[in-house]
């Protein structure tokens, strides 16, 4: 298999989130966000969004893997495998309760203080996503979320906060995690997480206009935060996030290709405003052809010229194919309508289609398309794993699927000419999933002892992956046996 050195100072780690590890969901001080309000679910079973917390419900990230009270037994595990970088967030809600207080919390911006200096101790450099599906609840509820243009105000005072706080802690900074994955306005998780909105009872229509809305309202906060951010420390490297899944057409039709080319313009414009400053002409068209959007001044648009990013970094775990069979290229309203089973691929065991070269297809699409450093922040395998009698656990699944993405990666840093920072794949330590609140579909090089049903002694040990991948930094990529 293809390997290559990696540039020096390529940064290998892993990458997490705050909700979906700390736990200690109301420890000092701490606000109640909208993850704090989603309840387990499974591969075929949604999480429910419940109005505030119902007692008896399992709300898996209330305790997580309580990182919050093992991050530094955690943090020496990663430093173990020889860690270049972490990724991690920062609970608006340790900062912010409420999300419109006047003052921070202080215990909370503590906590942050102790976790980089523990990075720093061990040579590890935090990577930090300011807004990571942990929106405050309260902001849900009275403003309704990004659909209101005072959260831009809010979002922007956390951010200064940490911008401040943090300036000679953390270089590299995101300010909204996969903000394109609301192209599925249909989705209750997705619009909930990533804007705050709660869909029930509202029509296509409504949904559709209150994510352009509310994106448009993301888009600015972050391009002020980015401007803020440069002034505060003129070092920070400030990046968008973005879940990038290449597209493409199941036959070589035109319906096809232009339906692809069509869907990909509905995620790729999210990148677009961080990257250029300005909105594609096919999503003007769209927004305006449909009468949607009406508040974006003059005032946003000079704001999102100003604060342009410096990286452009994203989440790859899958393409997309899509089909016009069920939907005509100028009539895609529903992005999920379109999308279709590619036959060449296998699927994990929560049907996530298994595709290592298209991630060389996507460094190499982002890269022509803006020009500007990469860093992939999340990918990797979610799936079952098995405990041994002796403690052991291996899963060369995991390696075998890591070890694929990687050599297609280092072929398109090798061959192709890509400028990457670095590597992170996702949940280094077994986690909460995201989507389905499980503890059972994991990712990690480290195993927690926790199940779907909260049950576990939250002991830590190492998987055959942690070896693995503890070569593979050694040998900076080299050798991935
Ligand atoms: P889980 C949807 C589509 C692509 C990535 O996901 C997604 C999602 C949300 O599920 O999430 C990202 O945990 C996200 C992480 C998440 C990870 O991918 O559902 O940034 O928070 O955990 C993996 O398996």
């Amino acid at each position: 298999m293809f390997s290559a050195k990696m540039p020096d100072g390529f940064l290998w780690g892993g990458a997490v989130a705050a909700h979906q590890l700390e736990g200690a969901w109301n420890e000092d001080g701490k606000g109640m966000s909208i993850a704090d309000v989603m309840t387990v679910g499974s591969a075929t079973q949604p999480r429910e969004i419940t109005d505030g917390v119902i007692p008896g419900k399992n709300y898996p990230n209330h305790s997580a893997i309580d990182f919050y009270h093992h991050y530094q037994e955690d943090i020496k595990l990663m430093a173990e495998m020889g860690f270049k970088a972490f990724r991690t967030s920062i609970a608006w809600t340790r900062i912010f309760p409420n999300g419109d207080d006047e003052k921070p919390n202080e215990a909370g911006l503590k906590f942050y203080d102790d976790l980089f200096d523990t990075c720093h101790h061990y040579g590890i450099e935090p990577v930090i996503t300011l807004s990571h599906f942990e929106i405050p609840f309260h902001l849900v509820k009275k403003y309704n979320g990004f659909t209101n243009r005072k959260l831009i105000d809010y979002f922007v005072r956390f951010a200064t906060v940490c911008f401040k706080r943090y300036r000679n802690k953390v270089k590299y900074w995101m300010t909204f995690n996969e903000i394109d994955n609301q192209s599925a306005y249909n989705e209750d998780f997705l619009m909930a997480t990533n804007s705050g909105i709660i869909l029930d009872g509202m029509s296509d229509k409504e949904k559709e206009a209150a994510m352009y809305q509310a994106a448009h309202y993301e888009l600015v906060a972050s391009a002020l935060a980015v401007k803020i951010g440069h002034k505060i420390n003129p070092d920070f490297q400030i990046g968008c996030m973005i879940n990038y899944s290449p597209v493409r057409p199941l036959t070589p039709s035109s319906d096809d290709m232009l339906l692809a080319d069509k869907f990909e313009q509905r995620r790729d414009w999210f990148s677009d405003v961080h990257v250029f400053g300005e909105y594609p002409q096919e999503v003007e068209a769209y927004i305006e052809r449909k009468g949607y959007r009406p508040d974006i001044s003059d005032e946003d648009r000079i704001v999102l010229k100003e604060g342009t990013v410096d990286y452009v970094a994203f989440s790859y775990y899958q393409t997309t194919t899509v089909s016009a069979q069920n939907v005509k290229p100028d009539k895609l309203n529903d992005l999920a309508q379109a999308i279709a089973v590619n036959p060449t691929l296998v699927r994990s065991d929560w049907g996530w289609e298994i595709d290592p070269t298209g991630l060389r297809i996507a460094l190499n699409h982002l890269t022509d398309r803006y020009h500007k450093p990469l860093f992939i922040v999340e990918n990797g395998l979610g799936a079952y794993d098995k405990v041994e009698k002796d403690g052991s656990i291996h899963d060369d699944y995991r390696i075998d699927y890591l070890r694929k993405h990687i050599s297609e990666m280092e072929k398109a840093v090798a061959m192709d000419g890509v400028d990457l920072m670095g590597y992170l794949p996702w949940g280094p330590i077994d986690l909460v999933s995201a989507g389905t609140g499980q503890m059972d579909k994991r990712y990690g090089f480290i195993y927690v002892d926790k199940n779907d049903a909260g049950q576990g002694t939250l002991k830590r040990s190492r998987k055959d992956s942690f070896y693995w991948y503890k070569k593979v930094i050694k040998t900076n990529g080299l050798d991935l046996n």
